[in-house]
């Protein structure tokens, strides 16, 4: 039996950051093991916290998710695509078109990290219950200022480079990424989106290219796409979509 060469661990119950990896993972077909998810020896939580405990070879990682490839542990989720991203055949080889493609990576991260805040503004340890006013005013900055400007920025980079992909011609990471953060928006803000609608056509169709992809198709209609829910990034709170 030939070892899965991957092994991806994060949260088991949400899509959250870990999404982003998977599904890089899937459209390339590379085969991957799904760590905290898994039961049995050298899965589940247990292996996942083992490794954050400083168990990990070399450097310890601070937070999932984080890519373990034989002795090499990879964690921060650009990090880890720009890693994944020449070995799956996810980026040009080019280094303008990497450096482009981490870059917009990037963005994406801080957009990410500015949806996680709405629910969390003052501690992602206390519960959203425990911080509702300071979300409130949060998630309206968020949703009438910053979500449409970052999604003004990924249409217009899109329309500049012909349209296809964020990265010029090629599909990239970067078009899986952008992908999952439409869908993200759409599950937690759909009245947001409804007002940014008619700027994002060209976001739009890549969204559907994307969801189109035979293996990405695939993978959305699988078990291993977690549904999403209010313990993610992406969280649906009718009160902060205003
Ligand atoms: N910048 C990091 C953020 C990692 C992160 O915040 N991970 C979350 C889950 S999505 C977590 O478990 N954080 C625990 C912590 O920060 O203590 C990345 O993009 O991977």
């Amino acid at each position: 039996m030939t070892q899965a060469p991957y092994e991806l661990y994060y949260w088991p119950t949400i899509q959250g950051r870990g999404e982003f990896v998977r599904l890089a993972l899937e459209d390339a077909g590379a085969p991957y093991r799904d760590v905290a998810r898994k039961h049995g020896p050298r899965s589940g939580m247990a292996a996942m916290t083992k490794l954050m405990g400083g168990d990990a070879p070399g450097l310890e990682p601070f937070a999932p998710p984080f890519l373990k490839v034989g002795e090499l542990v990879i964690a921060q989720t650009a990090n880890i695509l720009l890693y994944l991203a020449p070995r799956l055949g996810l980026v040009p080889d080019d280094e303008a078109s990497r450096l482009a493609a981490h870059q917009l990576q990037l963005t994406v991260a801080d957009l990410v990290g500015e949806v996680h805040d709405t629910h969390h503004p003052i501690s992602g340890s206390l519960y959203y219950e425990d911080q509702k006013p300071e979300a409130a005013r949060r998630a309206a900055a968020f949703t009438g200022e910053r979500l449409p400007r970052f999604l003004a920025y990924f249409e217009r980079v899109l329309a500049r480079g012909g349209g296809q992909g964020l990265v010029g011609g090629a599909h990239t990471y970067v078009d899986l990424s952008v992908f999952q953060v439409l869908a993200g928006l759409d599950y937690a803000f759909p009245r947001a989106m409804a007002r940014v609608e008619a700027g994002i056509p060209g976001l739009r169709a890549l969204g559907k290219r994307v969801a189109a992809r035979p293996r990405v198709a695939s993978y959305l209609a699988s078990e291993r796409r977690l549904p999403f829910n209010e313990e993610g990034i992406f969280r649906h709170y009718p009160e902060l979509d205003g």
